[in-house]
Parts: structure tokens; sequence; C-alpha cells
């Protein structure tokens, strides 16, 4: 599609749909031309990893000559720490930190997307030209469902993504942040490859219940049985498309059933000045009228603010809990 063609900003009819149902889906979005760059950054890191993890013999093959989703599943199915290293966030750890894997990726194309012109355009539209870009982000990239190991297919960065709604993993000192979702697909998203789901108005319904997982305490879930007669509507998307989600929106993804890699990246943004909820971990101003000097402009110095994020946190500089995993539990409903 042309860039001519798609629709630049959010029109009235599309907020007020956000502000009835607490998610908006827009099938395209970012042209697929300036996701090319993060394509070939990750095509990049991956050939760099299989590299290495075939030196250091925690695979058996470099996997050399496989398309870039085949590659990837073939790896991380043999190494299945390697999706922390795609990741632009660091691992949601309370405890027990492995310095080898508490890694992420903070190249200089994810930096381009978080302040992609359009993306910005519609975040302004719901909170306004002073935004900060949230560091509560992952990226998911998710193999075939069938090819995943039993012990990871339950990590929503490889795997499926249990109901939930996103206020659960800040800490209270965002509760009151205008903190918006936006899911971007960088490849397209169907329900067959776990494109994601919302239940329409939940989030006029305050916090709901989370059930604790034992294995994972970064995946706690919205029991089934608490969500009984409110039904989901999916939310596929094309390639460059965007999910919108209000931040106390109940959703999920669907498991990748189809054959091929489904990737996206989910971006969070506030109002500056407003607390992110995880402040162990760095955002930083995206856009401004008012300040314009506050804009950051520079991907190393992104990059960097992680780097040191990191070092906090392994030295112990940095003694708090890096996010919510806790609060929302009720073992009576569980
Ligand atoms: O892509 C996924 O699996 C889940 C994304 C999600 O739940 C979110 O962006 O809040």
């Amino acid at each position: 599609m042309s860039e001519e063609n798609i629709p630049p900003v959010i029109d009235a009819e599309q907020k007020e749909f956000f502000e009835e149902n607490g998610f908006l889906a827009i099938d395209q979005l970012v042209p697929p031309d300036d996701l090319l760059p993060i394509e070939n950054e990750y095509a990049d890191l991956l050939d760099r990893l299989a590299h290495r993890l075939f030196a250091e013999g925690k695979v058996s093959s470099r996997y050399d000559g496989l398309a870039f989703g085949d590659r990837y599943g073939r790896l991380v199915g043999e190494f299945p720490d390697l999706h922390r290293f795609f990741n632009i966030s660091l691992p949601l750890l309370n405890g027990g930190i492995d310095p080898d894997t508490f890694r992420m990726h903070s190249g200089p194309a994810v930096f381009g997307l978080l302040c992609h012109p359009r993306i910005l355009d519609v975040v302004e539209a719901f909170i306004g030209p002073e935004i900060s870009s949230s560091p509560v982000q992952q990226m998911r990239m998710k193999p075939p469902e069938k090819d995943l190991r039993s012990e990871v297919s339950g990590h929503s960065n490889i795997g499926a993504t249990t109901w939930h709604q996103d206020i659960v993993a800040l800490l209270p000192e965002a509760d009151d942040t205008a903190q918006l979702t936006v899911w971007l697909a960088i490849t397209e998203a169907t329900i067959e490859n776990g494109c994601l789901a919302s239940i329409p108005g939940s989030h006029r319904d305050g916090g709901r219940v989370h059930c604790a997982n034992a294995k994972l305490a970064s995946e706690p879930h919205v029991p089934e049985h608490t969500l009984q007669g409110r039904d989901p509507v999916p939310l596929p998307v094309g390639k460059g498309g965007v999910v919108l989600f209000h931040k106390m929106n109940v959703h999920r993804a669907y498991p990748n059933r189809s054959n091929g890699l489904r990737w996206s990246m989910d971006l969070r943004y506030h109002p500056t000045g407003q607390a992110s909820g995880r402040p162990a971990f760095p955002g930083f101003v995206a856009r401004s009228r008012a300040n314009l000097d506050e804009v950051l402009r520079d991907p190393s110095e992104w990059s960097r603010s992680w780097g040191r994020a990191r070092d906090d946190i392994l030295s112990g500089r940095y003694r708090g809990r890096l996010f919510e995993d806790t609060r929302w539990a009720d073992v009576a409903v569980c």
C-alpha cells in the first residue's frame, strides 16, 4: 500500500471506539518498507548469535541458509533463553538473575520504531504532544507452537499470551498513569498465527484478579471462569498494523498454530512526567512541543541507558523490584 493510502491520524470515530471498548485495531500504520531496518538488524543479530552459540557448543548447528523465521525457530528450540537476547527489555525477574542470560537488544532500528512519526502521531491523538516512551516494552517472536519446548511454551515472548490487563506488571506508582499500549505487527497477525483478542469494554470494570504462574512470575493471568459471558473480539492486523490498548483492557494472544514466525513489538507511551511503573528501566522523551531539548534523538544514548540499568541491577546498586508480581493475586479466586 502506498504511503498516501494509509490514514495518517485517528479520527473522532476511532477515538470514540477506543473510549468505548478500550482497544483499537489499525490494519495498516507503519509502511512495510519502514520495517526493513528492524528485519535487517534482527537478521544480523540472529547470525551473530548463531555463530556464538554454535562455537560455545550450545546448539548443534548454526542453521545457515534457513529463512529468518525458520532459523530462529530451530535455534530457540535448542537454546530457549535465546529469546531474551532479542527482547527489547531486560528480563522481568525479581530475583535469581543469571548475568549470562540477563540480556536484551537495544539496536538503532528498535529506537527508530519507538520514535516512528506515524506511531507518535497516533499516540499524540490520545495522550497529547508531551510523550514519553515507556520502558515497559517487549519484542515477541513466536515460532510455531508445535516446535516449542514445553518448558518455554508458557512464556509470552515466544508462546501464547494469557488473559491479562497491562496494569498488572506495573508498580503502584503508575496507577494514575495514562499508559497507552501500541502493539505493532512486524509480520501479519492472523487468528491462525496468534493475533490478539480483547474483551470489549473490560477497561471500565476495574482491576481484575490475576492468578500467579508458579513457574513464571511475569505471566499472571485472569482466570477464564471470571470472564464468562464476555465475548472476546479477535484483532487480526496486517504487517505494520497496530492495536492500541487502554492499560485496564483485558486481552490475550492466541497460540501460533501456523507454520511460520509470528513477530510483534509491544510499545508503551505515557504523558511525560507520569510514572512508568518500572523505575529500574529507562524511558525517554520521544516527542515534545514544550521542551524540544528534552527529546532523545540519539539511539546510542538510548542503548547506553539500558546498559546502565543492567549494570545497576547486576551490581545491586538498584535494590527495588523490577516489576509487580504479587499485587493482583487472590487465592480464593485462583
Ligand atoms: O503479543 C502478545 O503476545 C501479547 C501482547 C500484549 O499482551 C500486550 O501488548 O499487552
